[in-house]
């Protein structure tokens, strides 16, 4: 089952991506090996793909939509229902950068963890994340780049947000592919992680920083 979702998310095949993890699901599996094993895997295969050349664009694009359509599918059971608000979570991919599967993801594990996210989308420009923090502290700022070329908005934004003197009142976690602790350091960043339940866990951890 885990497999045909899998080759499903590889040939884009969103009905076949929905029906599987419904499948899936009825019979019991749980939703965190679906995700990781399933689709997130797959995920992977198709980035691999594209720098052997075999998949191009069209073909990224058709299987994130099936990943999109799956996601929406599994969010619920991602989700722990009747956790009180542990506090405000803003995220957003930073300019110049349109991927959004794992900042979508990121996002649906925090909110199934307490937290309040307010989703900025893709292409995210610096003041549009000083605007939203001033408005929400507060909160931690989680900022999403899976391209190389985009990272040092990462390094902007979080020049800006110290500059509009937010430093005091929010956290800011990084973390996409390409991101590391190490580069995290090295542009100030208050977190990392890698994945999207370590960003749950850093987040709780940053947050209770700031309210205690
Ligand atoms: Co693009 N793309 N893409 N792409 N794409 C990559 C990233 C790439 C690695 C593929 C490759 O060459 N192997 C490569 C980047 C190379 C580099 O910079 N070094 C690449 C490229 C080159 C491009 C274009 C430039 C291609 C072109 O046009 N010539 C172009 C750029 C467009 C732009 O952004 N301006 C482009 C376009 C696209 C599509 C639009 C077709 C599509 C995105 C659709 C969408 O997101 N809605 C796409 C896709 C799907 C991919 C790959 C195949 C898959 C990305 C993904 O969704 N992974 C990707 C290859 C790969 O990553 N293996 C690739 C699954 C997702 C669950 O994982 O996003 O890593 P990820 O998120 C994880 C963690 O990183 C972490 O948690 C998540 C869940 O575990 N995480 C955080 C993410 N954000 C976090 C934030 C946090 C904490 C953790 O705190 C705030």
């Amino acid at each position: 089952m885990i497999k045909s979702i899998y080759n499903n998310i590889l040939e884009g095949n969103s009905a076949g991506v929905t029906s599987g993890i419904e499948q899936a699901l009825e019979s019991g599996q749980d939703a965190g090996v679906i995700l990781n094993q399933g689709m997130i895997a797959a995920m992977e295969e198709v980035g691999q793909r594209y720098e052997n050349g075999e998949y191009f664009v069209p073909e990224m694009l058709i299987a994130a939509r099936a990943m999109q359509a799956g996601l929406s599918i599994l969010k619920p059971h991602l989700a722990d229902d009747g956790i009180k608000p542990v506090g405000k979570a803003i995220i957003g991919t930073v300019k110049g950068d349109l991927h959004d599967i794992g900042k979508n993801l990121v996002g649906m594990m925090l909110e199934g963890n307490g937290f309040e996210v307010i989703d900025l989308g893709v292409d995210v420009g610096p003041e549009q994340f000083v605007e939203a923090a001033r408005e929400n502290t507060p909160c931690i700022v989680g900022l999403s780049a899976l391209l190389t070329t985009t990272m040092p908005g990462m390094q902007n934004t979080i020049d800006q947000l110290g500059e509009a003197g937010l430093d005091s009142d929010i956290r800011v976690m990084v973390g996409g592919a390409p991101v590391t602790q190490k580069f995290a350091d090295e542009i100030g960043a208050d977190g990392y992680a890698l994945d999207a339940s370590s960003a749950v866990s850093k987040a709780k951890v940053l947050i209770n920083s700031l309210n205690n």
